[in-house]
Order: structure tokens, then C-alpha cells, then sequence
């Protein structure tokens, strides 16, 4: 029996963060957490390149110039979309989820999805580095992990 499975190790591994400046305070500790991620599993901030975005909206078209440019082995979206009182919330979560993962096929690249989409302030905090975890180091470990298992698959090791 085969079983492949990706290595955690971001040594030598390029990486692109495209991050939504809308709610910066809990964004700012999603993109922490990613490099964070990224240098504890051997990667380096040197090999990290980020682009900004307004908000989780434009996300997708961002995500999709980094992945033409077949610069980076990874790309890690990184946002916060939370509920308000308006259907807002709706259409931008939908368009950047379904944005990110129409990426990841159209280039057949590793494209994780650290974009949160909560229905409270409170609930994004939880997830940006204290009760749940850091969701933008979950997602930059996902990156690692799915960039490994596409080589080795490539490579039938
Ligand atoms: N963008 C976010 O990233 N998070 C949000 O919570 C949000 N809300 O709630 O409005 C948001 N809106 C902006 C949107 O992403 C676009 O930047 C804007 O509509 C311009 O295209």
C-alpha cells in the first residue's frame, strides 16, 4: 500500500499572504500567527512576500495574480468577515470562500483559507491567537502540509 502525506517542514518553501486590511485588529494577529508558523517549521520571513487588500472581497482576485505568477509554492489568504446586521456579511463571505477555492483549483496550488467568518467581534478574537487557537497559524501549517503532500505525490515518494 501507498500512503503519501505531507512533510511539516517549510524550509526553502515560498509563500504568499494576501490580507484583508477590514478589521485590521484581529487580521494583524492572523498574519503574526501565519509567519509565525511558517519560521517554526523551518521557513523563513525572506521567503514570505504579502499582499494587501481593502477587505476579504478582493481577496480572490489577489489570490489569483500571486498564483499566476507562479512566484510561490503556497498561498495563505488571511481575513475577518463578521456578521453585522445587513445580508453585507453574506455576500462577502461567500465571494471570498468561493473565490479562494476556485483558485486553488484553476492553479492547482495549495491555497489555504485563513479568512475568518464569525458572527462576532468576540468570536474572531477566540480565533486570532487566544481561546480557539490562531487560525492564520492553522492555515499557514495547512499550507505547509498540502504543499509537501503535492510534491510527494509528484514525486511518488
Ligand atoms: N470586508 C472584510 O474583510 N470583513 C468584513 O467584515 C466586511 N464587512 O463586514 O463589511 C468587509 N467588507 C468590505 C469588503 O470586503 C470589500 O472590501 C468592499 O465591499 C469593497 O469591495
Amino acid at each position: 500500500m501507498k500512503n503519501f502525506a505531507g512533510k511539516l517542514n517549510a524550509e526553502g518553501l515560498k509563500f504568499a499572504l494576501v490580507v484583508g486590511r477590514f478589521n485590521s485588529f484581529v487580521v494583524d494577529a492572523l498574519e503574526a500567527g501565519a509567519k509565525d508558523a511558517i519560521v517554526r517549521h523551518g521557513g523563513s520571513l525572506d521567503n514570505i512576500a504579502v499582499a494587501r487588500v481593502p477587505g476579504a472581497f478582493e481577496i480572490p482576485l489577489a489570490v489569483q495574480r500571486m498564483a499566476q505568477s507562479a512566484k510561490y509554492d503556497a498561498i495563505i489568504a488571511l481575513g475577518a468577515v463578521i456578521r453585522g446586521h445587513t445580508p453585507h456579511f453574506d455576500f462577502v463571505a461567500n465571494e471570498a470562500t468561493k473565490g479562494v477555492a476556485q483558485a486553488m483549483l484553476d492553479f492547482s496550488m495549495p491555497v489555504s483559507f485563513g479568512i475568518l467568518t464569525v458572527d462576532s467581534i468576540e468570536q474572531a478574537i477566540e480565533r486570532a491567537g487566544t481561546k480557539a487557537g490562531n487560525k492564520g497559524f492553522e492555515a499557514a501549517v495547512t499550507a505547509i502540509e498540502m504543499t509537501q503532500l503535492l510534491r510527494a505525490i509528484e514525486m511518488d515518494v
